[in-house]
């Protein structure tokens, strides 16, 4: 394989869930593009079963590049759209299943039943592992996660070449209308070998890719399997920061080097995606956690080198499987959302703090303090300091810092330095950081 740049001077992704390709289109000209963000990721481009919910996305019947989000067209306007506001694309890429209810007609018009979709695969193209009901019961049972059914969905026999030819087909369609990378969908549940030959086929070879394979510690499947091919979304970050931000406290947040994750340089890493911002068991923050903790979970995020950080852009729910708002068209208002659309990749705090993660780039995490479990300050560098107090109660000190002398505005609670200043002199300034709250200064955002 090729080696794949991670994401460089502009590493922030949006994950657009469920927006419209043209609605994508309009938000990179309109405000991803101008306000530094490098990637957008869509839902899945591929032909999948017809219904309202969300999750329908996921049931394949066949690679017309026809979804909810749009047509083929649509697709390719959005792609060069984004690509002349100066973002990258990429798309979530399902090649571990088909379909998994019983019969239907797709958003394009193929008609399937289970294990056999017409014009793409059938019977004899998919594992039955033996199993009741062909599911995934043991977790820890590499077999049975690889070739077994994730949720009833037909699972396809990737160790075979004709089933890898047609995969890498789809990849080369999607590499053709210009996507820049792809996430790849269920990617535990696909041996490392069998996604490598897969895009070890592709031309041109994505620039970007990242993988979900959610892996627990001492688990038998590791997400560090998965590094050779890209970078791996790394859900104990998510999990660490909901505990931590929730009640544990922030100041074990210094450095992840002791856990047994992966690597800083192939962690994607998110404070929410589009499952665990619905997960029954609360295992991530979401917008409706109390006290501000998602957005100064997203700053840390932002400000805190481990990982490349993809921010969350999604929409309010009443029931976990609601579709997208507004028939489908993400729609934003100023520095948030709109039609029931929450548009996190415009608010104040998250798109100041992508300005900071554009500056500091790959500058070291100095000037670590912890005066309480609750309050973190560090820097990067000498190009940009952040303080957060997850605590109930104002933080007022003076921060040591490597910043040159000046005056610099903060990037959380304001945007054009309509927020507060602070003026460095000597190596230190004083600030006061309000109550479950943050603040963040960089050499890009001077007075
Ligand atoms: C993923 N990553 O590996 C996606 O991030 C996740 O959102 C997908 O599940 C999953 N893999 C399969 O691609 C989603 C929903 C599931 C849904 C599935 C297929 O979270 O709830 O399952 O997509 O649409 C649904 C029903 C199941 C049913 C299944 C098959 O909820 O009860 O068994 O469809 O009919
Ligand atoms: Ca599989």
């Amino acid at each position: 394989l090729v080696s794949r740049t991670t994401p460089g001077t502009k590493p922030v992704i949006i994950q657009m869930f469920q927006w419209s390709y043209s609605s994508v289109a309009a938000e990179c000209t309109n405000f991803i593009g101008p306000a530094g963000y490098g990637f957008v990721q869509v839902s899945p481009a591929t032909e999948h079963i017809a219904g309202p919910q969300w999750w329908t996305d996921y049931q394949v019947v066949s690679y017309t590049l026809t979804s909810k989000r749009g047509n083929r067209d649509d697709l390719k306007n959005m792609i060069d759209t984004c690509h002349a506001a100066g973002v990258k694309v990429l798309v979530d890429t399902v090649w571990n299943h088909m379909a998994g209810i019983d019969s239907g007609t797709g958003v394009a018009g193929t008609t399937f039943t289970h294990y056999s979709y017409s014009g793409t695969y059938s019977s004899s193209d998919f594992h039955y592992c033996g199993t009741p009901g062909n599911d995934i019961q043991d977790w820890n049972n590499r077999t049975q996660v690889q070739t077994c059914e994730l949720s009833n969905l037909a699972d396809l026999q990737t160790e075979t070449d004709s089933i890898r030819a047609r995969l890498a087909q789809n990849g080369n369609d999607l590499m053709s209308l210009g996507v820049d990378g792809l996430r790849l969908d269920a990617a535990k549940h696909m041996p490392v070998a069998d996604i490598s030959t897969i895009i070890s086929r592709l031309s041109p070879q994505p620039q970007y890719i990242t993988q979900e394979v959610v892996s627990g510690d001492g688990e038998t499947i590791q997400g560090s399997e998965y590094t050779g091919i890209g970078d791996v979304m790394e859900f104990r970050y998510t999990t660490e920061l909901q505990e931590s931000f929730s009640k544990n406290g922030i100041s074990g947040l210094h450095s992840f080097n002791d856990k047994q994750w992966t690597d800083s340089s192939h962690a994607n890493v998110f404070v929410a995606n589009h499952d665990t911002e619905r997960g029954n068991a609360a295992t991530s923050l979401n917008s409706n956690s109390p006290s501000n903790t998602y957005v100064t979970a997203n700053v840390f995020a932002l400000a805190h080198p481990y990982g490349t950080p993809t921010i969350l852009s999604s929409y309010s729910f009443s029931s976990s499987d609601d579709g997208a708002p507004n028939g489908g068209a993400g729609t934003c208002s100023g520095a948030g959302g709109a039609n029931g659309w929450l548009c996190q990749h415009r608010w104040t705090a998250i798109a100041g703090m992508v300005g900071f993660r554009n500056t500091v780039g790959t500058a070291a995490l100095t000037n670590w303090v912890s005066p309480q479990s609750q309050q973190i300050a560090f820097g990067r560098g000498s190009s940009g300091f952040v303080a957060i107090n997850n605590a109930d109660s104002d933080w007022t000190t003076t921060f040591t810092t490597s910043l040159a002398d000046g005056t610099y505005c903060d990037v959380v609670n304001g945007s054009s330095c309509s927020g507060a200043k602070f003026t460095v002199s000597g190596g230190s300034f004083s600030a006061t950081v309000p109550a479950r709250n943050a603040i963040a200064i960089h050499t890009g955002a001077k007075a």
